[in-house]
């Protein structure tokens, strides 16, 4: 199959190894060792801005203890606690950006969806008119 954006040939060549469970470039940012544009923080999340942004706002919120949970895909009951915390922190920060009317939250899961980065992640979306379906 052609890959048909950057996208999704990412996400092909990241497949041949995909969800290893190793570290990821996540874990640098969660750890401060590499920058990032910091929108939410609190004991269990970080909120920052995706560096390729597809929204006049587009910002990433992660678990900031991975515990398994490499795609949604991996979920397990004890997970529940902070999937729910991810959610509701996706809406703080769709308040926080002046987005709260009209937002969208998107979980890539596993290579089909073109998840590249194996530390689970919501995109929120917003800032723009949103288009259905997604790609
Ligand atoms: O989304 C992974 C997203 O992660 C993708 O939209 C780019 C973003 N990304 C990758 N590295 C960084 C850094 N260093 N800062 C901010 N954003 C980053 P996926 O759903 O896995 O395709």
């Amino acid at each position: 199959v052609k890959a048909t954006n950057d996208e999704e040939a990412a996400a092909r060549v990241t497949a041949v190894d995909a969800d290893t469970g190793a570290p990821t470039i996540f874990d640098k940012i969660i750890a401060k060792e590499i920058p990032s544009s910091i929108v939410y923080e609190d004991d269990k999340v970080l909120a920052f801005r995706d560096i390729s942004s597809q929204a006049p706002v587009h910002v990433l919120i992660i678990p900031k203890f991975r515990d398994g949970l490499t795609q949604l895909g991996k979920a397990e009951q004890r997970h529940g606690e902070v999937l729910g915390h991810l959610l509701y922190a996706a809406k703080l920060v769709a308040e926080k950006e002046g987005i709260v009317d009209g937002f969208r939250v998107v979980i890539n899961s596993g290579p089909s969806a073109c998840q590249s980065v194996y530390h689970l992640h919501l995109h929120v979306l917003g800032g723009r008119q949103m288009k259905w379906p997604p790609g």
